[in-house]
């Protein structure tokens, strides 16, 4: 039986949370320290932890099938790849930012400048689609630095909490890109493995969709029923089950996180009582 290979980074920001959803999703390997590569033991999977910038080339290249990177890295790198899902982690901007003095209002202040980035593809795109004619500096690393030591007068780079900026005497000036994580696959795969890729997403999505939405339990007076179920919209309808004590019904629901203290406040003021929330491990629909 074929197996399909995930490439996935050995070290960095995305490496915890891409080998938690893996394992989130059911599946069991020893983690990459000091190894290339690791076979999961209870699905056909092979990990290989490989530095994220060149997860791209390697997908494309089919040395890996699919591969988690952030989306800043697979638009930089520009291969023939394609994303299969986004995962919600490693979520960042990448921006221009400038020295703090320097007065920024548009895009136009940025003409004659010297930017310095790692990200060269992005920032020549934005600045042509913008008309601005700025000389690009590529360094690979440090960028933050390049105004203060003469390099750069301003730089491009991946913004998370801005303290970076801060702590460089930058100002965050432009967002030109966002980007979280994303899992992708090259083209031409077999179908065996196009099948486990669909059993791989079919996890992924159970443990997303459990993640936006909670189990809840309440006490409801059979009188405000009608109008409690109402509320709840559930996965097909609530479940409603007579307590020992008469004229009260439980009442099991799911509901969305984005709804979640609305949903509350509305239930309690039809008389819910006794309102447990809990999380869901798994949703299938
Ligand atoms: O060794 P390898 O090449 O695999 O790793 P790397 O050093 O190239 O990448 P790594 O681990 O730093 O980042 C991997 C991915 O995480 C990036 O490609 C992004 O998709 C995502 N990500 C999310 C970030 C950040 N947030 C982030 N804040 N990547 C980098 N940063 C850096 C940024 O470059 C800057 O130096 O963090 C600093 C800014 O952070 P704040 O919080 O101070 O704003
Ligand atoms: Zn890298």
């Amino acid at each position: 039986m074929q197996k399909l290979r995930i490439a996935i980074q050995k070290s960095g920001r995305l490496h915890e949370d891409s080998i938690r959803i893996l394992r989130e999703a059911g599946i069991e390997f020893n983690n990459g320290i000091n190894k290339l590569k690791s076979e999961a033991f209870n699905f056909p999977l092979e990990v290989l932890f490989l530095r994220d910038d060149d997860i791209p080339q390697y997908v494309e290249d089919g040395v890996a099938d699919i591969g988690i990177i952030g989306q800043n890295v697979l638009v930089e790198k520009n291969k023939n790849v394609h994303i299969i899902n986004t995962l919600g982690f490693g979520k960042c901007r990448l921006s221009i930012a400038v020295p703090k003095a320097k007065e920024y209002s548009s895009g136009a202040d940025l003409n004659g400048l010297k930017i310095a980035t790692s990200y060269p593809h992005i920032l020549g795109n934005y600045l042509k689609e913008n008309n601005i004619t700025a000389e690009i500096h590529e360094i690979s690393g440090s960028v933050e630095i390049a105004p203060g030591i003469g390099l750069a007068d301003a730089i491009c780079d991946l913004v998370s909490s801005g303290s970076t900026l801060f702590m460089n005497g930058l100002r965050e000036a432009q967002v030109i890109f966002k980007s979280e994580a994303v899992l992708i696959s090259g083209n031409n795969l077999s179908a065996e493995k196009q099948e486990i890729i669909n059993r791989l997403i079919f996890r992924l999505d159970a443990v997303k969709k459990a993640k936006n939405n909670k189990y809840i339990l309440l006490n409801a007076p059979n009188n405000k029923l009608d109008e409690i179920i109402k509320i709840l919209p559930g996965m097909k309808s609530p479940t409603v089950l007579p307590l020992a004590e008469e004229g009260w019904s439980s009442v099991h629901s799911v509901v969305n996180e984005n709804d979640f203290w609305d949903i509350i406040e509305n239930l309690k003021a039809q008389g819910a009582q006794g309102i447990l929330v809990v999380p869901i491990e798994k949703m299938i629909i």
